[in-house]
């Protein structure tokens, strides 16, 4: 364990730094080991600051020389960087550093990727580049030298200079550090362009390396609707004369909205029939428009600190999904957010890691690029958009544009713009960004002469440092339905202020059905007791597709927890409703796979919980096993009709009809295969001339444990493509027997092509256990040491995936005592390891403080 606690560092304590920067110059002359950073930095006093110490960050950096206006100086080195005398008056600073990008496998600062360099700043990866004040409120405009032997040579902004062996860029809008980019390689590019409504012409390209060219096409289709849709919504138009996309292997996350060089995992660009699945280009639809809008909202206008972190996070999510709601179908969206909010969010809010959407403290802001600060962020915009109405809306956020253009601001700034262009008041909607948990909102009802009554309390359980929470305002979008399926009154949306509120509707012949939190209006979790039989009924009549699907889901939750707790059959009533479901040519196929769906492993875990019970990670895999096989006998004549009338017979598009056809397909397939035992999913796998049908083929006959020939074969066919191998680990796991999935991830570690300095590959392996809950809870503790054996492997080599992978251990809390124990000395095992990185020490430390 390290010796030193690490420094925490406060919302509270912020101050401007002590000067502001007129321009910087960097030049790079490439070295795999001996990289030289030539700075050439204008600085004047703040007049906005009171401290005017002149520090600038720097980490891993061997300095050669230094000087300020010209006369060499020796900067004392100082914990994070070096500070230096300097005038009370504008001077320049120049720098030369060398570091070494080849051996920095971290992957933040200049790093190296199969022979490309490439950069990550976000966060603090800049200060691994050079001297600088390496936070996001100093913002300059940036021109960049790139001296090297590789064909390609890229930076920010738009081109200069170019000849053998150098290139020149410039960006003429001043941004932080943390937008820096810079790639080198020998890339080749797909080109395209693009006019902005201004009649601008832009020149587009993806820079991949050779053989992937022709995996490129989606992606600039992408980025080409994205920024048309920006200017059409939101009125943004690109800035640029060139925006350049370039794909990496080895990626800490998705992708990185570097100010016109947007950097990305190749798994978030590369798309191809063969070898993506449509979620995956559903996936690199989102990613490319959310690196894309960035541009406004989170270059133009930054963050001042990480601590509002969401201020660019959370808008830009939910512009994403605004974008995917528009190009694909809405609801089918908004249940799937949902979904992954309440697996990702709602279970982080829930435990040791939970914090406010914006923290008032942190270690590693790197741990900080959670689900609460990204989907609960965007949930918030959800949350203000539907309180103000969609055009004060669009109001507001141009006035957000053109109060705060280039300028790095804060949460006090977003909400001001709202009551300057509202009249409203928000302080209350501010406990949203300050108080962490999730609010459990309980309601019921009451009928009386006509007057239908609902009754809610909101509530929030502690969270880790703030023990007593106040009531915040919760939009909560109610619809009433008649005994007959009508809609007795569309969706109002109550506005709920107070810890406990009652809301009336009058003039109702009789006692109403209620659609409570439409559209999931808020990030809650709603406690309501009643029938499954109203369930049912709002699965056959709800008009809002959400809560249709939530009944469904909920009469599911209910089912399963009676197999696990009282040892019920699986619930007739859940099988003759969603059978009636399913059989709905009406409805929308992906809204039919979606509702076809059972709550997830660790839904079920927390449902328990929260309901006193303790969680057996066995039992619920067997039980949802139990549920699978009874629902496909139930669905034996219909699975296999689903599975005819959705196939698809025109040419592959990875559009919404085609996929929502094969996701209901392949869901059958699912069915089907329980009960054949693999013979249709075999002849699937045959047949298949795309990876959506091959894959999921390949999953029915892991389930069925007949996939060994298929799994030989799908490796011979796809050993030369690093992201679809990375499927083929990762499949294997999840679909062992929860007995075999530690062994399986522990031969996998094993093989030739598993590798932990590649993240998509390690998460492949060691996330394929981890969302595998039955196999990773196994009570022998086998899916944990295995865990534990390689998080400490990967530490000292990239402690940012690490770190976040600890959040495996999370939910700990929730299981028996010998499992808590069990996890408990892997979690010390990993915090005694000499040198344990700050980001592991931070989340292991927080994991293991849990109550
Ligand atoms: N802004 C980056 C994330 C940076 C993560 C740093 N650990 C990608 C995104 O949200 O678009
Ligand atoms: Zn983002």
């Amino acid at each position: 364990m390290r010796d030193a606690a690490p420094q925490t560092i406060y919302l509270r304590d912020y101050t401007p730094f002590g000067y502001l920067v007129d321009g910087v110059e960097l030049t790079f002359r490439l070295h795999p080991t001996r990289t030289r950073v030539m700075s050439r930095i204008r600085f004047r006093p703040n007049p906005e600051a009171t401290d005017h110490r002149f520090f600038l960050h720097g980490e891993g950096l061997t300095l050669i020389s230094a000087a300020i206006d010209g006369r060499q100086v020796s900067p004392e080195p100082v914990e994070g960087g070096l500070v230096c005398p300097a005038p009370d008056a504008p001077f320049t600073w120049e720098a030369e550093v060398e570091i070494s990008p080849e051996t920095n496998t971290a992957l933040e600062g200049l790093y190296m990727s199969n022979g490309m360099y490439c950069t990550q700043c976000e966060a603090e990866g800049f200060r691994k580049i050079t001297y600088y004040p390496d936070r996001p409120d100093v913002m300059a405009p940036f021109s960049v030298r790139i001296e090297g032997g590789e064909n390609i040579l890229l930076s920010n902004g738009n081109p200069g200079a170019a000849g053998a062996g150098f290139a020149e860029w410039h960006d003429p809008w001043p941004k932080p550090a943390y937008l820096f980019a810079l790639v080198a390689g020998d890339l080749v590019n797909h080109p395209d362009s693009f006019t902005t409504r201004s009649g601008k012409q832009v020149a587009l390209n993806i820079w991949v390396r050779p053989g992937d060219e022709g995996k490129c096409a989606f992606g600039m289709q992408a980025l080409k609707d994205s920024m048309k849709w920006d200017e059409e919504v939101y009125g943004r138009e690109y800035d640029l004369d060139i925006f350049n996309i370039v794909a990496v292997d080895d990626f800490n996350m998705g992708a990185m909205e570097n100010k016109g060089l947007n950097i990305f995992n190749s798994s978030a660009v590369l798309a191809s029939p063969e070898t993506s699945t449509d979620a995956n280009f559903e996936r690199i639809e989102a990613i490319i428009a959310h690196e894309y809008f960035h541009n406004w909202t989170g270059n133009r206008i930054t963050c001042r600190d990480w601590f509002q972190l969401c201020l660019k996070e959370g808008l830009t999510v939910f512009r994403d999904a605004q974008f995917t709601s528009d190009m694909r179908s809405a609801s089918v969206k908004r249940i799937s957010d949902v979904i992954a909010l309440r697996a990702r969010q709602f279970r982080e809010d829930n435990g040791p890691l939970a914090h406010p959407v914006r923290p008032d403290s942190f270690v590693e802001i790197n741990n900080f690029y959670t689900a609460t600060v990204y989907e609960k962020g965007a949930e918030l915009i959800g949350m203000l958009k539907t309180l103000v109405g969609d055009k004060a809306y669009y109001k507001a956020l141009d006035l957000y544009f053109e109060r705060h253009d280039g300028e790095a601001c804060t949460i006090e700034d977003w909400l001001k713009v709202f009551e300057d262009a509202t009249g409203r008041d928000l302080g209350q909607f501010r406990r949203w960004y300050e108080q962490a948990g999730t609010p459990r909102l309980t309601v019921s009802e009451e009928f009386n002469n006509g007057t239908y009554t609902l009754h809610f309390e909101q509530k929030t359980p502690p969270t880790p440092g703030q023990d007593v929470k106040d009531p915040r305002v919760i939009p909560i979008a109610v619809g009433l339905l008649g005994a007959n399926g009508d809609e007795l009154r569309e969706t109002t949306v109550l506005e709920m202020t107070e810890a406990t509120q009652s809301f009336r509707f009058q003039g109702l012949a009789a006692r109403p059905v209620p659609s409570i939190l439409r559209q999931f209006s808020a990030p809650v979790i709603l406690e309501r007791e009643t029938s499954s039989a109203e369930r049912a009924f709002l699965l056959a009549h709800d008009t809002d597709p959400f809560n249709k699907w939530e009944a469904g889901l909920s009469l599911a939750r209910e089912g399963l927890m009676a197999m696990i707790c009282d040892g019920a059959a699986p619930d007739a009533a859940y099988l003759e409703a969603v059978q009636m479901m399913a059989r709905d040519d009406s409805l929308d196929p992906a809204f039919r796979a979606l509702a076809l769906g059972l709550p997830s492993q660790d839904d079920l875990a927390q449902a328990l919980f929260d309901a006193g019970h303790t969680p057996d990670p066995q039992a619920i895999w067997e039980a949802l096993e139990t549920l699978r096989q009874a629902k496909a006998q139930a669905m034996q004549d219909l699975a296999p009709r689903l599975y005819a009338q959705y196939q698809v017979t025109e040419p592959y598009q990875p559009d919404a009809a085609q996929s929502g056809a094969r996701a209901l397909a392949n869901a059958a397939l699912a069915m089907i295969t329980r009960l054949d035992g693999g013979a249709q999913a075999q002849r699937q796998y045959d047949s298949a001339t795309n990876m959506t049908q091959q894959l999921a083929a390949w999953s029915c006959l892991l389930q069925a444990g007949n996939g060994a020939a298929a799994t030989g074969a799908f490796y011979d066919q796809w050993r030369h493509d690093r992201l679809v191998i990375d499927k083929w680990f990762m499949l294997q796991i999840l679909h062992a027997d929860p007995a075999d999935a530690a062994d399986t991830a522990a031969r996998l570690t094993e093989h030739l092509d598993f590798t932990m300095k590649n993240p998509n590959r390690f998460r492949a392996t060691l996330g394929g256990l981890t969302a595998s809950p039955a196999g990773f809870h196994h009570a022998s503790g086998k899916g944990y040491a295995l865990l534990a054996d390689w998080l400490i492997r990967l530490d000292p080599v990239n402690p940012q995936t690490t770190a976040r992978m600890c959040s495996a251990f999370e939910t700990w809390r929730r299981f028996d005592a010998d499992r808590q124990a069990l996890i408990k000395a892997q979690l010390e095992r990993i915090l005694d390891t000499p040198d344990l990185s700050r980001d592991t020490t931070e989340m292991v430390t927080r994991i293991l403080a849990a109550r």
